[in-house]
């Protein structure tokens, strides 16, 4: 079964796939996976690599080509969980890749209900580096993940390496100093950096408006403040920076080989 799976998501041009029997998931801050699934055996875990637009200064490219990740990885999610209920009569329940998750004041919006990292740890996908990442093999820090939580019985691959070498480039060229507790991301400082026109911005920029005079709120309208606030809006969110994946030397992308598996 797995490798009907794995063949058919290889398939649709997603670069590595990975198992995990439910019990091998451990993230100590998410809901356990009975209350999402009551009866969940496995886990599927699909790696895409990140685009070069991560690359760019243009931000509007740069998360562009993320939005073009999360759209390909929610059309895999769908065919693969379709394939699975076709072929084995089993159930699937696919895992946004990042929205929709709770949202509440108590997790401010940062705890998915099924961490995917911790999912791609458990599938044999990568292990996390000092950025906190999940670096893959191959594709390094620069591997965004897709899946799908199943009642099929499938067991664990084996463990990945660890490739990080803690280099401290990550730590370094992190614009918020988000990371300088190892194993510990600063949240509030990397979204503050990474998401500047998100919840925090809108309650400010609202909060000022509604107690502003009719000319001053003229002027915050027509700033561009204003403009990406509404961008990132309707978008959902957009990220600004990307720096603790693009600037982690991890992995050698280039070098990828087509996958044998296939062959
Ligand atoms: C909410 C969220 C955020 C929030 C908060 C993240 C958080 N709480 O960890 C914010 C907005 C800050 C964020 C930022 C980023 N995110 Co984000 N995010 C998520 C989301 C939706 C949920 C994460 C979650 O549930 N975390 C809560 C719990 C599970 O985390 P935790 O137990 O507190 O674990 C933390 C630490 O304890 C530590 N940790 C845990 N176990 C271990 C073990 C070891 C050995 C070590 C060293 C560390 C460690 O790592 C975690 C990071 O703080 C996931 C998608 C998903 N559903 O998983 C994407 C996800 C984690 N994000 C992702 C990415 C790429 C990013 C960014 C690079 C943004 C960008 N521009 O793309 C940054 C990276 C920040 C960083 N270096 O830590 C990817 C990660 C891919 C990868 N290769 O690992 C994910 C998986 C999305 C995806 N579909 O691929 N994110």
């Amino acid at each position: 079964m797995k490798e009907q799976i794995r063949r058919y998501a290889l398939e649709l041009g997603l670069d590595d796939v990975g198992f995990a029997a439910a019990s091998n998931y451990v993230s100590p801050n998410s809901p356990p996976l009975e209350s999402i699934f009551p009866g969940a055996k496995s886990l599927v875990i699909m790696a895409l690599q990140e685009l070069d637009n991560c690359e760019s200064g243009n931000m509007q490219i740069a998360f562009g080509g993320r939005m073009d990740i999360m759209e390909f990885g929610r059309t895999s999610n769908y065919k693969i969980a379709r394939f699975i209920q076709r072929e084995f009569g089993a159930k699937a329940m696919t895992i946004p890749l990042s929205y929709p998750l709770e949202m509440s004041f108590k997790t401010k919006g940062c705890v998915g209900d099924v961490s995917l990292r911790h999912a791609a740890v458990a599938a044999g996908l990568g292990q996390f580096g000092r950025n906190n990442l999940v670096l893959h093999p191959r594709l390094g820090s620069r591997a965004v993940f897709a899946g799908l939580i199943t009642d099929l019985e499938l067991t664990s691959d084996p463990q990945a390496e660890e490739i990080c070498t803690n280099c401290n480039l990550c730590v370094e060229k992190c614009p918020g100093n988000a990371l300088e507790a190892e194993g510990k991301t600063n949240l509030m400082r990397c979204l503050k950096n990474s998401q500047p026109y998100g919840i925090a911005a809108n309650i400010r920029f609202w909060s000022q408006l509604l107690e502003s005079p009719p000319e001053e709120q003229k002027k915050m309208i027509a700033d561009e403040h204003f403009w990406k606030l509404y961008q990132a809006g309707f978008i959902g969110f957009q990220y600004f920076c990307f720096n603790c994946m693009k600037n982690c030397p991890a992995g050698n992308r280039s070098s990828a080989p087509s996958d044998p598996r296939l062959s």
